[in-house]
C-alpha cells in the first residue's frame, strides 16, 4: 500500500470490500431460501398424497358364524390349516378400496372348494351378535350385501343378485363344511367395471387382494361391511371398516397447513 493513498480511496476500497462480502452472504441466503422453500413444496405435494393414503385398517377374524358340524362348530376354522383366514386389510387410495384377504387358501383344492365373493354392504354393518364370535350369524341373519365382486368372473356387481351358500357347493357330499353361508354371487345383478381382482399371491401365508372403485358403491360416511369366505366356509371372515367422504377442500387446507408451517419454521430458524 502506497504511503500516499488517499483516504477517501481506502475509505472506497473498504466499501466495495463490504458490497462484495454483504453480496456474497445475500446470494447464499437466497440459495438456501429457494432450497429450503423446495424441501417445503416438495412436503406439502407428499402430504397431499398421504393424505388420499391412509394406512391400512386391520380387520381381524373374530368371526365363526353358525352352523358348523356338532363338535367341529364351536371354533373359527374347520377342516386344519389350509381353510384359515388370518385377517383382512383395507386401504383407501386414489379412489379405490384396497382389500387384502390374508387366508392360506388357494385354488386348486383338492375337494374342489373355490375362491369366494367378497360381499359389499354399503350402508353399515350389523351381524347376528347374539352370541359370541357370531356365532348365530349365517345368510338367514345379520347383515345384507348390496354389492359383490365376483372373484371368478373379475367383476364387481350392484343391483338384484342371487347368493349361493356353502350348501349350494357341499351339501350331501359327506364333508364338512360349514352351513348355510353365503360364499359367492350365484347369478343376477348389474355388472360395474372398473374393479379388480389379484389372486396370484394366494397360497399358504398368502392373500386374495381386491381393488374397488369407490365410485360403483353408492356410500355416505360410515361403515362399509366387508365378508369373505371360500366355497365351503370352513373359515369365514365379515367386519367394518370406517369410511369418510375425501373432502378437496379439506385436502387443500391440509397441504396449505403444511406450507404455512415451513415458513414459519424458516422464520424461526432465520431469528
Ligand atoms: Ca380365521
Ligand atoms: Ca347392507
Ligand atoms: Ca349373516
Ligand atoms: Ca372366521
Amino acid at each position: 500500500m502506497k504511503c500516499n493513498y488517499p483516504l477517501y480511496i481506502l475509505f472506497l476500497r473498504l466499501v466495495q470490500k463490504m458490497n462484495r462480502t454483504w453480496k456474497m452472504a445475500y446470494n447464499k441466503a437466497v440459495t438456501t431460501m429457494k432450497t429450503h422453500y423446495l424441501k417445503q413444496l416438495t412436503f406439502s405435494v407428499l402430504g397431499l398424497i398421504a393424505c388420499g393414503q391412509a394406512s391400512a385398517v386391520v380387520i381381524d377374524d373374530n368371526y365363526w358364524g353358525a352352523d358348523g358340524f356338532t363338535s367341529l362348530s364351536d371354533r373359527d376354522s374347520i377342516g386344519g390349516n389350509d381353510y384359515q383366514i388370518q385377517n383382512m386389510e383395507v386401504t383407501f387410495a386414489g379412489g379405490y378400496m384396497n382389500v387384502r384377504v390374508n387366508t392360506n387358501f388357494f385354488e386348486p383344492d383338492p375337494y374342489g372348494v373355490q375362491f369366494g365373493d367378497l360381499f359389499i354392504s354399503s350402508n353399515g354393518w350389523n351381524p347376528d351378535t347374539s352370541a359370541l364370535n357370531y356365532r348365530n350369524d349365517n345368510i338367514f341373519t345379520g347383515e345384507s350385501w348390496e354389492y359383490v365382486f365376483d372373484t371368478s368372473e373379475g367383476a364387481l356387481y350392484g343391483g338384484a343378485f342371487d347368493i349361493a351358500t356353502s350348501d349350494d357347493f357341499f351339501a350331501g357330499q359327506g364333508y364338512y363344511y360349514r352351513r348355510n353361508q353365503e360364499v359367492q354371487r350365484a347369478n343376477g345383478g348389474t355388472a360395474l367395471a372398473g374393479s379388480l381382482v389379484d389372486a396370484s399371491a394366494a397360497g399358504v401365508g398368502g392373500y386374495v387382494e381386491y381393488n374397488i372403485l369407490l365410485s360403483s358403491l353408492n356410500l355416505t360416511a360410515g361403515d362399509i361391511g366387508l365378508r369373505w369366505a371360500m366355497t365351503c366356509a370352513n373359515d369365514a371372515i365379515e367386519g367394518a371398516v370406517h369410511y369418510s367422504v375425501p373432502e378437496p377442500a379439506t385436502i387443500l387446507m391440509f397441504g396449505l397447513g403444511i406450507m404455512g408451517l415451513g415458513m414459519s419454521a424458516r422464520k424461526t430458524r432465520t431469528k
